[in-house]
């Protein structure tokens, strides 16, 4: 049986696990996937680990790593990758998932049978894609993500359209072959870009998915002005290094 770990940062997300969890088992499961979904929660204070263990006594395929307090996406990805690869040796793939409804579980399932069928490494579910793109984005979000993209695409030099994407199917080889790198990689979004990089150098095939990226359901994004510079400042500084060398 095929096998995937879906990997999903939380930071108060207590309304939106409630039924996303479900509904990525059931999902999976129903077209013949053995499942595991990890929630890495930063303690949230509205108590998204209480209903991650609760409805983890309703079935199983629900695993929990509580973290003391907000420390970033990108270490809560590092730290749920580590604990997939330890304690589920049988997943060929482990998965990048946001919590809020963005990132529709059909559309995991297609990307999971896209990276059987193709044999890529990685494949991203992607907005800049024929097929893919924003259902109802706000211009400015849409603005910061194509501005962060081609921020990306400069200092990584990556042809992937949508570099920035937190949907991601990894493929457990690949994932392999950079986990002792993580750890010098960012706490915050720009993790994303940096794993991207990574996995680019160590040669994998990436291919892109059609993603139709949907509002957040329920609570606030946790993209900040602050995490926006902290993004910008690692791509420049990069570019920065490629002009200074030639
Ligand atoms: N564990 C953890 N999860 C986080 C943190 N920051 C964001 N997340 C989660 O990362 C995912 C993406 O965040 P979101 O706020 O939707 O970002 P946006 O889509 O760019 O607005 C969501 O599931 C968040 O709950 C963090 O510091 N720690
Ligand atoms: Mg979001």
């Amino acid at each position: 049986m095929k096998g995937a770990v879906i990997v999903i940062p939380t930071y108060n997300e207590a309304e939106n696990v409630r039924w996303l969890v479900p509904a990525i088992l059931d999902s999976l499961e129903g077209a013949g996937w053995r499942a595991v979904v990890l929630v890495v929660d930063d303690s949230s204070p509205d108590g998204t680990a209480d209903v991650v263990r609760g409805i983890a006594t309703l079935r199983p395929g629900i695993d929990l790593l509580q973290r003391p307090g907000k420390l970033g996406i990108g270490s809560a990805y590092i730290d749920g990758f580590r604990r997939a690869l330890e304690e589920y040796g049988w997943a060929e793939y482990v998965c990048e998932m946001d919590a809020d409804g963005s990132h529709p579980p059909e559309t995991l399932l297609e990307m999971l049978e896209h990276a059987e069928h193709s044999g890529a490494d990685v494949v991203i579910g992607s907005r800049y894609v024929p097929g893919g793109g924003w259902v109802e984005g706000p211009i400015h979000r849409v603005l910061v993500s194509r501005g962060a993209n081609l921020l990306a695409r400069i200092s990584t030099g990556v042809e992937v359209r949508d570099a920035t994407s937190g949907f991601r199917v990894i493929r457990t080889s690949a994932l392999r072959r950079v986990i002792d790198r993580l750890n010098a990689l960012w706490s915050g979004y720009i993790f994303q870009v940096q794993l991207l990089y990574l996995l680019h150098e160590a040669g994998c095939r990436i291919e892109e998915h059609p993603l139709r990226f949907l509002p957040r359901r329920a609570g606030k994004s946790k993209l900040g002005t602050c995490e926006i510079a902290r993004y910008a400042s690692w791509c420049l500084r990069i570019i920065l290094g490629r002009i200074m060398k030639g």
